[in-house]
């Protein structure tokens, strides 16, 4: 061990899990303090785990975003699922995320029952009561003793991660659950997924936050190429779609929507990076990949 480190050091792997909408891409941005998930005001926008490390001098918390828990009806659903239940089965501490807007009983007992049905009764679990911004002070009392009557939580902290409100108490809860033990991480990293994954994903929050109903369902981004060297970082990526009718709607008129999709992802990718972007979008159709095993292995969705 570090003879440098604190006795009490400690460090673990800490999931993020809760039904699709509930805020934890949000939250995991917030702690981190860098935008690394993709957040959008639909459900299921995240399709597989993302680490993010908060780096302290007495602690290392290995954070993993997860896709929201949800009944799969098709392929991609059952693999972001067993995404989310592997991370949540191998972690440290659960932070289990509700959406408190959610909160007469029923609504609470499935938000509860999806995540703790997967997790022994050993594992601790801080449950963060999220989105405390749009509920009224008065309903937040009852919806914590509801919960805490239906599982014993570790801690229970009301929180807007939206806001960045109940962040630190949240943070000491968990800190404090965390094993003793040495950094997993150097102290300057902060992901490990390649540079790859952020770019594709950047693209598909613009078409998540653009489109209605089916379209960001059926759509899936990859970076094809990626090349520095030139005045600008020259970044070609494919927005799959499972039908040749959708292709249209993502062009546009005269090409309109895909150009407009491009100058948005291509401000949140420079910014991302830090660097001068030449982005070049293009839109092909994979028959339904959202249902084949070899279209989400070469998606690395699978
Ligand atoms: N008002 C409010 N909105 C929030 C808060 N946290 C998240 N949101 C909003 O809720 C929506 C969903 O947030 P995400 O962070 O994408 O939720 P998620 O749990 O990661 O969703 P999936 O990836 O689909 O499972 C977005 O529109 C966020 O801006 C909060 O504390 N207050
Ligand atoms: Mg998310």
């Amino acid at each position: 061990m570090d003879t440098d480190l604190p006795g009490n050091h400690r460090c673990g792997y800490v999931a993020i899990g809760g039904i699709p909408n509930a805020g934890k891409s949000t939250l995991l941005n917030a702690l981190v303090g860098m935008k690394l998930s993709i957040i959008t005001p639909r459900p299921q926008s995240t399709r597989r785990n993302v680490l993010g490390i908060v780096t302290e001098e007495s602690y290392q918390a290995v954070l993993m975003d997860t896709p929201g828990l949800l009944d799969p009806a098709y392929r991609l659903q059952s693999a972001m699922r067993a995404q989310a239940l592997s991370a949540i089965r191998g972690c440290d501490v659960l932070l289990l995320m509700l959406d408190a807007r959610k909160h007469d009983e029923q609504a609470l007992d499935d938000q509860l029952d999806t995540a703790l049905d997967a997790i022994d009764e050993q594992r601790p679990v801080v449950l963060a009561i999220n989105k405390v911004d749009l509920v009224p002070k008065e309903e937040l009392l009852p919806i914590m003793e509801y919960c805490a009557g239906k599982w014993g939580f570790n801690a229970l902290i009301p929180i807007s991660a939206l806001r960045s409100d109940g962040l630190e108490t949240l943070m000491q809860e968990i800190v404090a659950l965390l094993p003793v033990g040495p950094p997993h991480y150097p102290d300057d990293v902060i992901t490990e997924h390649p540079e790859r994954f952020f770019v594709a994903e950047l693209v598909r929050e613009v078409v998540f936050h653009r489109f209605s109903k089916e379209i960001p369902y059926a759509t899936a981004t990859q970076v094809e190429e990626f090349r520095r060297g030139g005045k600008k970082t020259y970044i070609r990526v494919i927005i799959y779609v499972e039908r040749q009718s959708q292709k249209p709607i993502l062009l546009g008129k005269g090409g309109k929507s895909i150009r407009q999709i491009g100058q948005t992802a291509r401000v949140s990718i420079e910014k991302f990076l830090g660097e001068e972007v030449y982005l070049d979008l293009q839109v092909k159709v994979r028959e339904e990949w959202r249902h084949r095993d070899t279209h989400l292995r070469d998606l690395d969705l699978l």
